[in-house]
């Protein structure tokens, strides 16, 4: 993973304009209530150009005419820190962990100082200050500030002949395509989240409410070595299902009704994003069985079609139009534009370090790219939603799909939960 940091920030290097320095904070943890925090979590692009999983860092990346230059400034460890939170990462770990040599990682206290050299003229360490300040400007809400312009706030009011650029463009750009050493790290989030799903399975027919396979799921990918869950996990029982983020998971269990569990494991912060949906008895009625068998039929047929050149929009358009097709068969709506009452959301999204993953939707498919297919179907009348959900990784010559080994089939779970019915 070391060579895998390296060779990523040469990449984002080549792309970066000449004459240019990044910033790239590795975050804290959100304060929560009274001296209570959130827990820690890596800013991705952080951790994606350093290999280092810790708080109150920040990468420091410049570009001159001719070179090229990585400095990372990190925490120093006091006695208090020592004793009440455990040590902070010395400079020799983050050096090994990063790829960058120990005689450029320096203490957060010289990181200002620092700035003040690079931007004046005689000290540059690229020749010439830079003119271009990268920043990952990512905007969670359009009136929200993106954070690093308050943690640049300092060089932002002081240094106004920079011109601000978002580092976001490229980054997404690289992390869009994984190497085999991340399909690796996504394959074990993916294998976490079996082993959780079956758990689930065993444990569905005997549980009452949604909260306890939440917990059984938790408990499964903890015990496999998993840091937790890539996002809040959804056990949406009967109508709950067609509420497209319910998180709550407090309602009691209908023993006749279908549970649609949309969650993953993390592996070294990779992220495993699948969607199953089960008889809570352990049998499908005749009812539920038709419906599930469109939204397999359509997961299935669409994962087919992936392959390079493949674009969003015509993944899209293709699993819409089969559910309009089956939908009508079966009679659940009459003409098209009733569609967008039963299925409301995009056949995926790109899955990686982040679960909604950066990158570029309006690029067709290329190799290395890891991707969500999960139509669904939400018939609220009848308090039934369906979800299929797959991890699918684009390949040469089509695709490989990275969750097969998670079961699907009616017959399949029917059989897997024979034993634990009630
Ligand atoms: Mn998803």
């Amino acid at each position: 993973m070391t060579t895998h940091a390296m060779e990523n920030r040469k990449n984002l290097l080549a792309r970066m304009e000449a004459g240019s320095m990044a910033l790239i904070w590795s975050g804290s943890a959100p304060h929560r209530t009274t001296d209570q925090h959130y827990a820690y979590t890596p800013q991705r692009n952080f951790f994606y150009l350093t290999n280092v999983n810790e708080p109150n860092m920040v990468l420091m990346m410049l570009k001159g005419e001719n070179d090229t230059h990585s400095c990372l400034f990190i925490e120093e460890n006091t006695d208090h820190i020592i004793k009440w939170e455990g040590a902070r990462m010395e400079k020799a770990k983050a050096a090994e962990l990063s790829g960058i040599d120990e005689s450029n990682i320096m203490y957060e206290k010289q990181f200002k100082p620092y700035v003040a050299q690079v931007m004046n003229y005689a000290r540059s360490v690229i020749g010439k200050p830079p003119k271009t300040l990268y920043l990952d400007l990512y905007h969670v809400k359009p009136d929200e500030k993106p954070i690093a312009l308050d943690q640049a706030g300092f060089i932002l009011a002081n240094y106004k002949e920079l011109d601000i650029k978002a580092i976001n463009e490229h980054t997404s750009y690289l992390r869009m395509v994984k190497r085999d050493v991340e399909i690796t790290e996504m394959a074990k989030a993916i294998e976490h989240t079996r082993k959780g799903l079956e758990t689930i399975m065993k444990n569905l027919p005997s549980r009452t409410h949604e909260y306890q396979l939440e917990a059984d799921f938790l408990h499964e990918i903890t015990l496999a070595g998993s840091e937790g869950n890539a996002f809040d996990t959804i056990a949406a029982g009967g109508a709950n299902a067609t509420v497209l983020h319910y998180v709550a998971n407090r309602d009691a269990l209908d023993k006749d009704s279908l549970i649609l569990f949309d969650l993953g494991a993390l592996h070294n912060n990779y992220a495993a994003d699948i969607s199953r949906t089960y008889p809570v008895s352990g049998k499908f009625t005749k009812r539920q069985r038709d419906l599930y068998q469109i939204v397999l039929d359509v997961n299935k047929a669409t994962i087919a079609m992936v392959k390079p050149g493949v674009t969003w929009k015509e993944l899209n358009a293709f699993a819409k139009t089969m559910l309009i097709k089956q939908a009508k068969k079966h009679r659940l709506i009459k003409n098209d534009a009733e569609i967008n009452e039963l299925y409301y959301h995009s056949i995926g999204h790109f899955i990686g370090l982040d679960v909604h993953d950066v990158g570029h939707y309006d690029l067709p498919l290329k190799p290395g790219m890891v991707l969500t297919i999960e139509p669904g179907l939400y018939v609220k009348d009848e308090g039934i939603g369906i979800r299929i959900e797959d991890d699918v990784l684009v390949t040469e010559k089509g695709y490989r799909n990275l969750s097969e080994g998670i079961i699907k089939e009616i017959d399949d779970i029917e059989a897997f939960m024979k034993p634990y019915r009630q």
